[in-house]
């Protein structure tokens, strides 16, 4: 039997592409072999990254002193201030799709399951990182509490948010819906989740770009294809902007 380790292949990977790097490395067509190599290299690296790996947790004195709220910072909707003139206490979050059994489940309902908390970093494309600590139950737990059916291939959040005319959503894999840093997170900074952070829940996806944790999450419907969801590709700033779906770190 051959062992093929991450270590091994990454520098079975590295070997092969780089070799010859003196006799290309001076010309601009030299260059351009080096570009590409040095690309094919980190999909080739990606591929074989172990996607349940954690992320990188800190402690409360990395915190930072100040956390950037961005993209919508208060939703608009007559739905949605109606809920948080009430504190949030009629909000439902709905979990339905490709699952045996629909949920609705109240704030207190969230809290009453056990809790993960955790110090990571959050980082956005647009170039700016924060850490902060998140609380809440684990999506793992809600998805099995709410029965995942078989045929179920990715989780879609659906959120109270409107932009440029469209709701915001987002939608993750199995993997990262299974990882156990991935939860619906109502506490930052061991106090109740502002609005500007997505209050009453938002999602925490550790392993991906700070576009996919979606803020003000109302429903998590599970389903097989993301091709009715929104144009398609999976996401707001997908659909909008090109941004890539799978936005792994
Ligand atoms: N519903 C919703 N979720 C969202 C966004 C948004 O505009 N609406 N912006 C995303 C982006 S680009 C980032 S970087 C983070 C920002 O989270 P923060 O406001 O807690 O910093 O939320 C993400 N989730
Ligand atoms: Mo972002």
């Amino acid at each position: 039997m051959t062992l093929i380790t991450r270590r091994n292949l990454i520098v079975a990977g590295a070997g092969s592409l780089l070799a010859g790097c003196d006799r290309v490395g001076k010309s601009e067509a030299g260059r351009d072999i080096l570009f590409k190599a040095e690309a094919v290299h980190r999909s080739l690296q990606r591929v074989i990254t172990n996607r349940n790996a954690l992320a990188r947790e800190f402690s409360p004195d990395d915190l930072s002193p100040r956390f950037r709220a961005n993209g919508t910072r208060s939703p608009r909707t007559p739905e949605y201030m109606a809920l948080a003139a009430n504190r949030f206490s009629d909000w439902r979050l709905r979990v339905d799709g490709l699952v045996a059994r629909p949920l609705s489940l109240s704030l207190a309902d969230l809290r009453a399951m056990p809790q993960r908390a955790q110090i990571t970093r959050h980082d956005c494309v647009e170039g700016w990182s924060a850490i902060g600590k998140w609380q809440g139950p684990k999506l793992s737990a809600i998805l099995d509490a709410a029965g995942l059916r078989d045929s179920a291939r990715y989780l879609v959040f659906h959120c109270a948010d409107s932009l440029r005319g469209g709701a915001y959503y987002e939608s993750i894999d199995l993997i990262d819906a299974f990882h156990p840093q991935t939860i619906l997170a109502w506490a930052m900074n061991d106090r109740i989740l502002p609005i500007a952070h997505g209050a009453p829940v938002r999602l925490r996806v550790e392993r991906q770009l700070g576009y996919k944790h979606a803020k003000y999450v109302m429903r998590v419907e599970a389903v097989v294809s993301l091709e009715g969801i929104g144009r398609g590709k999976g996401g707001y700033w997908e659909d909008v902007a090109d941004y890539e779906w799978y936005a792994g770190i």
